[in-house]
């Protein structure tokens, strides 16, 4: 499994696929949309998930294609809905860092767009904070071009990184994520909860949807609705599923 050439051959085969996971209202539950989670349905294996290949697929540049199938995935998928008079619906999509920074990336995009005829406002960007740090001036164009362009960028993980306000202060971002690891004690840290909270009001003032990750109690879902944030994810709601389960239940 953890080899390039391993890892090439199931590309080749076609042995990736997507997992959804929805992003619900906070004030109600109802569905806003879903995050595409990659996983590699291995012949000998069976189901591996991200962090079983994505750092090799990184370190090789095998993350290019990867993610390239990953966008062509989930527009295709929005083009379905579309038909199925499903346009309320966004999907979430992870970019890596150095997928983001790679000169294709914007035109391969925008290829798959004009391909698949989906509105850009359907299709979220997740990148995590460390992406500024490394380009800062590629990052800022990039945002900036995909934004004009449409399509909302948001940072995942949000308060794990170093760069956070950064970017805030100078890119046009849209959406915040809050890393479960602050939203999963809210309950039984007051450090957490403070964090959260001020993540929540950070959100707020700058108006920028804020997403809770990693919800999996009722209670975590009150305080959070009592917090003001506007999206939640988590177990509580679904985990991650294969698209027909998600078209069963949805
Ligand atoms: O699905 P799971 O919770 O196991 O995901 C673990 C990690 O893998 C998450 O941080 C997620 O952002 C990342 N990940 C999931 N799908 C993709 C993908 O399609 N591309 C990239 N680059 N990362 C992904
Ligand atoms: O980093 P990113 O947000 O892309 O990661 C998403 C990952 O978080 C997925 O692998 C998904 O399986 C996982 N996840 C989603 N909801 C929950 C949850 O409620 N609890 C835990 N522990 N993990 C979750
Ligand atoms: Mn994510
Ligand atoms: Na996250």
């Amino acid at each position: 499994l953890h080899t390039e050439m391993n890892l090439r051959k199931g590309i080749e085969s076609n042995e990736f696929e997507l997992y959804y996971q929805p992003k619900v209202n906070c004030e109600d539950g109802s569905i806003a949309g879903f995050e595409a989670l990659i996983r590699w349905n291995h012949p000998k294996l069976g189901i591996r998930g991200p962090m079983e290949f994505i750092p090799i697929a990184e370190s090789t540049g095998l993350i290019i294609p990867i993610g390239e199938w990953v966008i062509t995935q989930a527009l295709k998928q929005l083009a379905l809905w579309d038909i199925g008079h499903r346009k309320q619906y966004t999907i979430s999509i992870n970019i890596s860092s150095r997928h983001f920074l790679h000169n294709d990336f914007p035109k391969y995009l925008l290829s798959q767009m004009d391909y698949y005829k989906v509105s850009p406002s359907r299709l979220v960007i997740e990148i995590t904070e460390s992406v500024a740090m490394m380009e800062y001036e590629t990052v800022k164009e990039r945002i900036h071009y995909l934004n004009e362009l449409g399509f909302s960028v948001s940072i995942d993980d949000f308060g794990t990184g170093f760069s956070a306000f950064v970017y805030l202060q100078h890119f046009p971002i849209k959406e915040i994520k809050i890393d479960r690891q602050f939203i999963q004690e809210i309950e039984s840290d007051e450090k957490s909860l403070s964090i959260t909270r001020t993540i929540i009001n950070l959100a707020e003032q700058l108006s920028l949807r804020v997403v809770s990750e990693g919800v999996e109690t009722i209670e975590q879902w009150e305080k959070l609705k009592m917090l003001g944030c506007h999206e939640l994810q988590g177990f509580y709601f679904s985990k991650p599923l294969n698209i027909k389960k998600i078209e069963e239940l949805y």
